[in-house]
């Protein structure tokens, strides 16, 4: 279109974590939800994605005890997000004691890079990145353990750690 222009958006970054740790029993599954508020989010950011990694290791203390299952997912919750998006991971499983991780983008288009775009002028180029409500809601995850014990010796729970990071960005834009 007259008088368009080519800009380039960039994103300024930043964080927010939750973290919660809990003992769980053999063949227990729990939910944990966390609430991400618009009031949390600094003047001019949007939430682009949100990250979980869930943690553990072998507690029991008792001798040649092997690693226990744990398997984890992020249930559709009535946040708004992008949750068809085919770079999700909204499950996955461990039992090896490695972590894992689990990925929700929530704002459209946002996937942590800079893009092009054209425009009229630097306010309709932005507007893309302003939608309000993306990433706001409960982001919860459920968590399964089935533990695995040493011949003879009973290993009944394990304790598990939740990190939940909420990515926020403020679009900036400029002339290419
Ligand atoms: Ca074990």
């Amino acid at each position: 279109m007259e008088g368009e222009n080519n800009w380039d958006v960039s994103f300024e970054l930043q964080s927010m974590t939750f973290q919660e740790t809990i003992v769980m029993t053999d063949g227990e599954q729990r939910q944990l939800d966390f609430d991400v508020d618009q009031s949390d989010l600094p003047e001019g950011f949007r939430v682009g994605h949100i990250l979980a990694t869930v943690s553990y290791g072998e507690t029991s203390g008792l001798p040649a005890d092997p690693a226990d299952s744990v398997a984890a997912n992020v249930p559709q919750t009535d946040m708004q997000a992008q949750w068809n998006d085919d770079n999700n991971t909204l499950s996955g499983s461990s039992n090896d004691a490695t972590d894992i991780e689990l990925l929700l983008r929530t704002h459209p288009g946002f996937t942590g890079q800079p893009v092009n775009a054209t425009g009229l002028n630097e306010y309709q180029v932005l507007q893309p990145w302003l939608v309000e409500g993306f990433g706001t809601g409960t982001f919860s995850v459920v968590l399964e353990l089935n533990t695995q014990s040493p011949p003879f010796l009973n290993d009944g729970d394990e304790e598990i750690t939740v990190v939940v990071e909420v990515l926020m960005f403020k679009p900036l834009a400029s002339t290419a």
